[in-house]
């Protein structure tokens, strides 16, 4: 049920509740700061998305517009957008994106006390076809009083103090953690502005919906082959489960927290640590669904709990709903040897 009505004179924005929360936590504004910052990088980008086709952002970068103008390929665009808005906001000085190999480490006049792991623009191999495409975000504070490094960013997705995802889909939807909930925004183009639509959501117990790449069957192990016979021929006469994969993570881990159900992409014999990234895909999904009453593992441990290892370090995952994820589990463990 909506919150707001867009024509209300009281509606609660994104840039409102954030300056609330910030009140409350008498913080030094640093948090508060840093997150505005990575609200308008998002409102950038979607309106990048929106008018990539018009202005020949997709394909390959360094294509030109019809006035000759280069344009950059759309998660390049995203990346230096998120880059530079961080990197302005005085609140960070550690940066590890998807697209860039190494850690950014911010000037030293521009620093502040947080690290932020991203993923500018996930799902772009389905920009061209309009599918559903995310930014995905971590921040954790720095906890050395060292010269910033990579190593600020390998911190477990358990010291996570605000994490969240925008979805560019049929509206452009901002879900946001700092610890205390999941809340939804939706962004009104009209006002420019992210309006409050859900608040402290939780997700189902049990869900209906498996949600899988099952072209990799062939590469299945034992454990996920059965339980996902056991969704589609259920032995105690319920209904099977419905099958949904859209190939963008932000797409189909927001639905799964709207509806309920599970999301998989585990280890299999083509990717023996799965395909998702730890730091900025895996962490910050795991932190909002945890928040929002699901479970997030690799199938052998909680996501949160893992040490990294690598900035760029891959973990199978598969969260959702807490009865379906242990029903999961529960398969995993009879194969074990
Ligand atoms: P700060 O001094 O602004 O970096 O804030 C210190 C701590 O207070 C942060 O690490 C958060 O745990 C909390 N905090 C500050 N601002 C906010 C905010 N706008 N929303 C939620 N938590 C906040
Ligand atoms: P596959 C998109 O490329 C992505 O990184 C995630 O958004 C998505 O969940 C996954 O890869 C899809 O991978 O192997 O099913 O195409």
């Amino acid at each position: 049920m909506s919150d707001q009505s867009p024509f209300e004179t009281n509606v609660i924005t994104l840039t409102r509740f954030v300056m609330e929360m910030g009140r409350k936590a008498k913080g030094t504004g640093e948090m508060t700061q840093l997150l505005y910052n990575i609200l308008t990088a998002i409102k950038a980008i979607s309106s990048a998305v929106r008018k990539a086709g018009l202005a020949h952002m997709y394909g390959i970068a360094g294509s030109t517009n019809v006035t000759g103008d280069e344009v950059k390929k759309l998660d390049v665009l995203s990346n230096d957008l998120v880059i530079n808005m961080l990197s302005s906001s005085y609140s960070t000085c550690v940066l590890v994106s998807e697209e860039n190999e190494n850690a950014i480490i911010v000037p030293p006049d521009l620093r502040g006390k947080y690290v932020v792991c991203f993923d500018p623009l996930d799902g772009s191999s389905n920009i061209d076809c309009l599918a559903p495409i995310g930014t995905i975000f971590a921040l954790y504070r720095k906890t050395t009083d060292t010269e910033p490094s990579e190593k600020d960013a390998l911190q477990p997705g358990r010291t996570i103090v605000a994490a969240g995802y925008a979805l560019y889909g049929s509206a452009t939807l901002l879900a946001l953690s700092t610890g205390q909930g999941v809340n939804c925004f939706m962004l009104d183009p009209a006002l420019g502005e992210f309006i409050l639509v859900d608040r402290d959501v939780k997700i189902k117990k049990k869900g209906k919906i498996y949600s899988i790449n099952e072209g990799y069957a062939m590469y299945s192990d034992a454990a996920l082959t059965e339980y996902l016979e056991a969704k589609k021929f259920p032995k105690d006469g319920s209904a099977p489960y419905s099958s949904r994969y859209v190939g963008s993570m932000v797409a189909d881990i927001h639905r799964t927290i709207v509806y309920g159900g599970i999301f998989l992409y585990p280890a299999n014999k083509k990717s023996p640590k799965g395909k998702l990234r730890l730091l900025y895909e895996c962490n910050p999904m795991a932190f909002i669904i945890e928040q929002a009453g699901g479970l997030a593992t690799t199938g052998t441990e909680n996501i949160l709990d893992i040490q990294p290892e690598s900035i760029h370090q891959r973990v199978p995952l598969i969260l959702g709903s807490p009865d379906d994820v242990q029903e999961y589990l529960s398969f995993v463990k009879k194969h074990q040897k």
